[in-house]
């Protein structure tokens, strides 16, 4: 009887392993949205290739995300768009968890009534990584209610907003007995983690009352991460009179449990950087905030803000939280450049943001980026504000075996918790054959050497990175390539 268990187990786990499937768009299902709402199922791939989906070619919105789908482009935001053109949101994830990933698209166009122009995410925990966000719009007329949240808008969860670039979105209400929130990003109850993201150029409007948080928006004490993001140019506004400026141009935050760390927040054209409202305890260190109108700190806990108290490492006067306010010295290199000035780098300035966060970058794993126009990864301290993809594999995509060159590519168990064995067998010798895991973000992870000249290898990966931390858990990519021959097949990792 016990034999009989356990092989059903071993063939429920083959079964089970063996559907998960890669949906690829537009060659195996037409659109988008017949890939993840009808195709895709739990654990499976939706692989878009590089195009414009809208409604001409046969798109229409929202697209609602399955549970447990990773929706991501072959190439990458910049030549995979996704564009409701203004008829309907753009994307719509309810009660998806923290398998569910929207990874390398622009997405546009979106306008949705009251929540999310772009994305809407309730009760989520997602991974939105490695987007361009651009020009949605939520918007409230007449009669309705709150609008909250141009770009993203999140209510309850715990989603991850990672390395996208968040521009020109914008939360629009016109009804005088409602607020508008968050022009980038709103996080409403969520434990949201918003790390590394450009956040530029996003606008909360309202006709009568003030606008709140033009970049981002943050309410409910849940435990939410703010950090290495750069939020530049963004704006609140009463828009009907002009009478009175908005609150929280940068970041309005109302929340007793948010850290806000190593931001670059700059240029808000109304509101000032950071709001705060009800965040006595709140942790707001190690930023750059400077140069926003109506002032960079408001009303926010003692002590933030006075930048008289010292002078951090670099010898730049900043408060006892080591938040500064200086320019931070964007370095030139074509529009919408966050690369910091640096004189190693061939600048003639220092920005004071390099060097002046709170912990290394590798303990952040941001030493594999960087914010130097020369690409030269991010060492020693971490810099303050942003940081741009280095030796990134653009649009990490998960591909089928080819029954010429490797054979029999396998990860099991996949979903795995402590280890996995990654097995394949060419069918020729290669002298080069590698293995490299990467993650969600493009960022190698760890790579195995010395394994030439088999044609079976094995390989046991036991969730560390070649510093030999143990890895977070999540989705990765394991790619094994030969010289003339790449194949790439996702990971699991449970929590
Ligand atoms: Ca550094």
């Amino acid at each position: 009887m016990k034999k009989i268990c356990i092989g059903l187990g071993i063939a429920f786990l083959v079964a089970s392993q063996s559907e998960a499937k890669t949906w690829q768009v537009p060659s195996e299902v037409p659109t988008i949205k017949s890939a993840v709402e009808d195709s895709a199922q739990y654990g499976d791939t939706v692989l878009v290739a590089a195009g414009t989906y809208d409604t001409t070619s046969g798109e229409s919105f929202p697209i609602n995300m399955k549970n447990g789908v990773v929706l991501i482009s072959e190439k990458g935001a910049d030549s995979t768009i996704i564009d409701a053109d203004s008829t309907a949101r753009v994307i719509t994830c309810e009660d998806v968890d923290s398998l569910t990933v929207i990874s390398g698209f622009t997405i546009t166009g979106g306008y949705a009534n009251q929540f999310g122009g772009g994305i809407y995410c309730r009760n989520s925990s997602l991974t939105i990584v490695n987007n361009l966000i651009l020009q949605n719009t939520a918007h409230t007329g007449p009669g309705g209610g709150e609008t909250i949240g141009g770009g993203i808008y999140c209510y309850e969860g715990s989603p991850v907003i990672a390395y996208n670039s968040i521009q020109g979105n914008i939360a629009r209400d016109w009804w005088q007995w409602t607020v508008s929130q968050g022009g980038g990003i709103a996080s409403i109850n969520s434990a949201s983690l918003i790390k590394c993201n450009l956040i530029i150029g996003n606008l909360s409007l309202d006709a009568l009352t003030p606008g709140m948080g033009g970049g981002i928006f943050i309410s409910g004490n849940i435990p939410s991460i703010i950090y290495g993001n750069t939020i530049d140019s963004n704006a609140t506004s009463s828009g009907g009179y002009g009478i009175e400026h908005g609150k929280g141009g940068g970041i309005y935050a109302s929340s007793e449990s948010l850290k806000i760390t190593n931001n670059i927040i700059v240029n808000s054209m109304w509101g000032g950087g950071i709001l705060c409202v009800s965040c006595s305890t709140i942790t707001i260190s190690h930023n750059d905030v400077w140069n926003n109108v109506n002032g960079d700190f408001i009303n926010c806990p003692p002590d933030v803000g006075d930048t008289t108290w010292g002078t951090n490492r670099n010898g730049i006067p900043c408060d006892s939280f080591y938040n500064i306010s200086r320019d931070p010295i964007f370095a030139v290199c074509g529009e919408d450049s966050f690369f910091l000035s640096q004189i190693d780098a061939g600048q003639l300035e220092q920005s004071p943001c390099v060097d002046a966060g709170n912990v290394s970058a590798e303990s952040l794993g941001l030493h594999t980026y960087t914010t130097r126009i020369d690409s030269i990864a991010d060492g020693g301290f971490v810099d303050i504000g942003y940081h741009y993809p280095w030796g990134i594999v653009i649009g990490i995509e998960e591909t089928q075996s080819s029954k010429l060159k490797i054979q029999s590519l396998k990860v099991y168990p996949n979903p795995f918790n402590q280890f996995t064995v990654i097995s394949y067998q060419l069918t020729a010798k290669y002298q080069n054959a590698e293995c490299c895991i990467y993650d969600l973000s493009g960022r190698l992870v760890r790579a195995f050497n010395h394994l030439t000249n088999q044609q079976f290898n094995q390989i046991v990966w036991d969730r560390q990175d070649k510093s030999g931390k143990r890895v977070s858990s999540g989705i990765y990519f394991c790619v094994l390539e030969t010289p003339d021959f790449k194949q790439i097949k996702k990971l699991v990792i449970l929590k």
